[in-house]
Parts: C-alpha cells; sequence; structure tokens
C-alpha cells in the first residue's frame, strides 16, 4: 500500500482492463492521477507501475480521505457504486463517471450504443460489419472487452458501443445517435436490488440519443418516459407498417421486412434461431439509423456467422451434436437456446448447466427443460440449487468439464443435442465464458 499524493485530482478505481486504459488516457491528458484497487496485488500492478510511475497506488481497499479530495473518480464496471467509500464521496458531491464519458467526452463521431441483457455482442459486431461493408470506418468497443478508450487511438468515424449495464450506471454524458435496449430479463441480480432497479440502469442508454430502436412487442425496451428521441421499431410477430417486423411463415421460416418490403429470408441467415432474426431488425434498425444502405447490410448479414461460444456448433459424434453456448450466463439466454434447439414432442436435449448462480431465479427454466431435456449435467457453486429445481429431469451432478461431457456422452443417443447452456457465469471453475466453452470443444474433440 502507498500513500495518495493528495494532489491527486482524478481517482481511477479498479485496475483491470478499463482502469489501466483509463489511467493511460488521463496521463496523456495531463492529469494527476491515483489508482485504487480492493485487491492487494492487481494483475496489471507492475505493468502500470512500469509504464506510469508518477501514477500513485493505493491497492488492497479504499483511501477515503483521497477519495474525498478527488476532483473526479473513474469507476471501473465491475466495482459497484454502491461501494461505501464511492457512495460517501458522491454524497460530497464529487461527479463519479466511468469511461463511457471519458469518451463520449473525447470522441467527435456517430456513436451506436446498444444494451440489453443478451444479444449485445451479437449485434454489436453485426452493425460493426454492417458499417464497414458499406466503407464507413468503424469500430466496435466496450462490454465486448475492447475498452472504449483504446478506440481514440484511431480516427473512427463510427463506433459501435456495447455497454452492460454496470457501465451505464456510471454513464451521464453519452449522446448516442441512436441506442437499443435489445431485451430485459434477470441478470446480475446479485448487484441490483430487484428486476427494476436493473431495468433503470439499462435504460440509461437513451438519455441524449436521437433516435431509439426499440422491439414493439416489449415493453422493456422502450423508453418509459418521454425522451424527444425518434423511435425505430421492429417486431418479430406484429405485422408493422413501418419498420421491421418478420411474422412466421407457413413453411416455419420467416422473412424480415422493412416498411412492408420483403428484404431477407431467414433461411439467409447463417444465425439460427428467432432470437437471431430478432437481432438481425435491430442490426438492421441501428445501421439506418446512421445512414447505412441496404445493400451492404444485408451483404453483411448474409455471411455474418455469428460469434464463438453462442450456440456454436463443435461436432456431431455417432449421430448426437454437441453445441457450445457458453456464453449463456444468464437464465434468458439459455432459455433461447434451449427453446431453438428442442424438436418439439421429444426430449432431445442434453443439458449441461451450473456456475455462479448471481442470485438469480432459475425457477423459468423447470418446465422448459421437463418437456425438452431428457438429462441435466450440473455443475459448480449453483449445481444443488439446479438439481432442486429441475428435479422433474433425470440429473447427474458432476465436477469438471471433461466429466461432463463423459455423462453426456453416456445418456444421449443418435439424434440428440449435447447442449452447454450454463444460465450462470463461470468464475466458480473458469476464467471466463470462454475458457468454459473452450474446455467444452476440447473434450468433445477427445471422443472424435
Ligand atoms: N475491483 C475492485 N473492487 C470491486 C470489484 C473489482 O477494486 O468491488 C477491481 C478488481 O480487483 C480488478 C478490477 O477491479 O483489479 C477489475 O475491473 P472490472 O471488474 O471493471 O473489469 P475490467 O477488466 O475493467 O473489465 C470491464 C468489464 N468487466 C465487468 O464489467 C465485470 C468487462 O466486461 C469489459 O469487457 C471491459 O471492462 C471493457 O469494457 C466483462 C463482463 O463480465 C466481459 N461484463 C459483464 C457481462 O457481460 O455480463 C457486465
Ligand atoms: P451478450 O453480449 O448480451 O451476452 P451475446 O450476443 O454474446 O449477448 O449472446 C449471449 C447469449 O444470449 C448467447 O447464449 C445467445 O445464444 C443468447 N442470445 C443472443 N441473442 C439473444 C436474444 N435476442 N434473446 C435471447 N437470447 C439471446
Amino acid at each position: 500500500m502507498s500513500q495518495i499524493a493528495t494532489d491527486a485530482k482524478r481517482i481511477v478505481i479498479g485496475l483491470g482492463k478499463t482502469g489501466y486504459s483509463c489511467v493511460r488516457y488521463l496521463v496523456a491528458q495531463g492529469y494527476s492521477v491515483a489508482v485504487m484497487d480492493s485487491n492487494p496485488t492487481p494483475k496489471l500492478a507492475s505493468q502500470l507501475q512500469a509504464a506510469f510511475p508518477q501514477v500513485t497506488c493505493h491497492f488492497g481497499g479504499y483511501d477515503p480521505t483521497a477519495l474525498l479530495s478527488a476532483q473526479e473518480i473513474i469507476v471501473s464496471p465491475g466495482v459497484p457504486i454502491a461501494t461505501p467509500e464511492i457512495a460517501a464521496a458522491m454524497k460530497q458531491g464529487i461527479p463519479v463517471i466511468g469511461d463511457i464519458d471519458l469518451f463520449a467526452r473525447a470522441y467527435q463521431g456517430q456513436i451506436v450504443a446498444i444494451t440489453g441483457s443478451n444479444g449485445k455482442s451479437t449485434v454489436t459486431e453485426l452493425v460493426g460489419a454492417m458499417a464497414t461493408a458499406a466503407g464507413v470506418k468503424a469500430a466496435v468497443g466496450g462490454n465486448i472487452g475492447v475498452p472504449v478508450l483504446d478506440l481514440l487511438d484511431q480516427d473512427y468515424e463510427l463506433v459501435v458501443l456495447e455497454l452492460s449495464s454496470f457501465q451505464l450506471e456510471t454513464c451521464h454524458e453519452l449522446k448516442g445517435h441512436v441506442a437499443t435496449v435489445l431485451n430485459v430479463s434477470e441478470d446480475h441480480m446479485d448487484r441490483y436490488d430487484d428486476l427494476q432497479h436493473y431495468l433503470t440502469a439499462k435504460h440509461r442508454i437513451f438519455k441524449h440519443a436521437a433516435v431509439i430502436v426499440a422491439n414493439r412487442q416489449d415493453v422493456m425496451t422502450q423508453p418509459l418516459i418521454g425522451t424527444g428521441s425518434e423511435l425505430s421499431w421492429y417486431s418479430l410477430d406484429e405485422l408493422l407498417l413501418k419498420g421491421f417486423c418478420a411474422p412466421l411463415e407457413g413453411n416455419g421460416l420467416r422473412t424480415i421486412h422493412y416498411n412492408k418490403r420483403a428484404w431477407i429470408s431467414q433461411s439467409e441467415l447463417r444465425i439460427k434461431g428467432s432470437h437471431n432474426v430478432s437481432n438481425a431488425m435491430a442490426a438492421l434498425a441501428l445501421g439506418l439509423a446512421v445512414g447505412l444502405d441496404e445493400a451492404p447490410m444485408l451483404a453483411a448479414l448474409k455471411v455474418f456467422p455469428g460469434l464463438d461460444h453462442r450456440c456454436q456448433w463443435v461436432a456431431t459424434h455417432v449421430g448426437v451434436d454437441y453445441i457450445n453456448d457458453s456464453k449463456a450466463t444468464n437464465v434468458g439466454a439459455a432459455l433461447a437456446a434451449i427453446e431453438g434447439l428442442h424438436i418439439k414432442g421429444r426430449r432431445n436435449l442434453v443439458l449441461i448447466a451450473g456456475g455462479v448462480g448471481k442470485d438469480a431465479d432459475f425457477s423459468a427454466l423447470a418446465s422448459v427443460a421437463e418437456k425438452s431435456c431428457k438429462h441435466v449435467i450440473l455443475m459448480g457453486q449453483a449445481s444443488d440449487e439446479l438439481a432442486s429445481i429441475l428435479r422433474g429431469v433425470p440429473q447427474s451432478i458432476v465436477h469438471s468439464m471433461d466429466d461432463a461431457v463423459a455423462v453426456a456422452t453416456k445418456v444421449a443417443s443418435a439424434g440428440d443435442t449435447v447442449l452447454l447452456a450454463p444460465a450462470c457465469a463461470s468464475f466458480d471453475m473458469f476464467d471466463g465464458f470462454d475458457h468454459r466453452g473452450r474446455m467444452f470443444a476440447t473434450a468433445v474433440e477427445a471422443l472424435l
């Protein structure tokens, strides 16, 4: 631990990817900067001290006196603003912001701002690909893994931001040219009092947006108060005369229409499932709002392969499909995957689930799993709770991904699908959802 110089005018809290990018940016702007982290040995500490020896550090907790003398506190998304030392500084009127506000102050180009409980990364990448296809110099960043301030190093005309509720909590100055909340279902209930609290954080994205893209069928994606923004609608099932819609047709597929004119059939998309038709419509509406043309947007949509660890086919072994949906880190995403892969009238799924439950309510999984899963394989911290909720389905509890796949091979038969859709975060057993997905793929590939 070291003492923070009293002239440290900007204090960055949390020395992860975001905190590091904030320090780098603020130092380059000539500010006096200090950094604090609750961890006594943050991973990036030695890198920071080597690159920015002038930055004072306080690790293993927060220095309340220094916080009360800050001109501005920049909080990383993983650090709750309800942390007592931060709340005390806020009470004294010290501005508490995040990296998104620093970015918003500096960036002059157009911003597409995307949040939602599920589909954020897919839609963010898709809009980025559409813009690139349209010849626009565009980048994607934010919660997707690229700290936004790192995007200022290049002169982008358009930036597509994936924003989490955590980032939006500290966001006051963002002026998204167009903003959207894709959907809202329970997530991060260990950080929020209830769904309303979480929804309120998400809806902060609408503030100052010129255009809001919203799902006509889902009131939680629509601004609850008048914003003065233009509204651009899409809807999966409802026929819309204005905006995007894709009602189900006789062949069981959908065609995306815009202002009643057919644009593209679902059969031309590589990303599967009706949730991805919804994602595609949101991306098209966001693209239109920033002036992208139909032809390059559709060209990008047709070749978009989807992202790793999102309902990703890994292999077919003795007639059984193995699907990696490790990014299903909440109940809503897991339900979308289960419903998307379920064959009506059959229990064709072997579900691998569990991990860190984040205080979620898993009860919605029970009836869906009972009609679609022949077996559930549970692991991690939430396994006992899931076992109890899914007691209507034959089940096993395992302690490693290798064991999960080994059990799955025993219970699945030709025509079935083994689906990794954990409905939980991964940090009890893995470094992240991508590590968990890779461990699944490795175990499956070892069968071949
Ligand atoms: N820390 C504290 N006090 C705390 C919590 C954490 O000091 O109470 C410290 C940790 O010791 C660590 C640092 O803060 O040293 C980590 O900061 P962070 O958790 O904000 O993580 P970053 O590395 O900065 O990554 C963040 C996002 N992480 C979180 O929101 C938890 C990343 O999203 C994002 O990609 C990155 O910024 C770039 O914008 C990850 C995520 O899990 C992928 N997001 C959640 C989700 O998608 O569900 C919201
Ligand atoms: P996010 O960045 O919000 O986590 P991703 O695009 O990474 O979203 O997808 C995360 C998970 O959510 C995946 O498991 C995917 O199958 C599921 N998913 C994607 N889009 C939707 C949607 N519109 N509704 C429900 N689930 C979705």
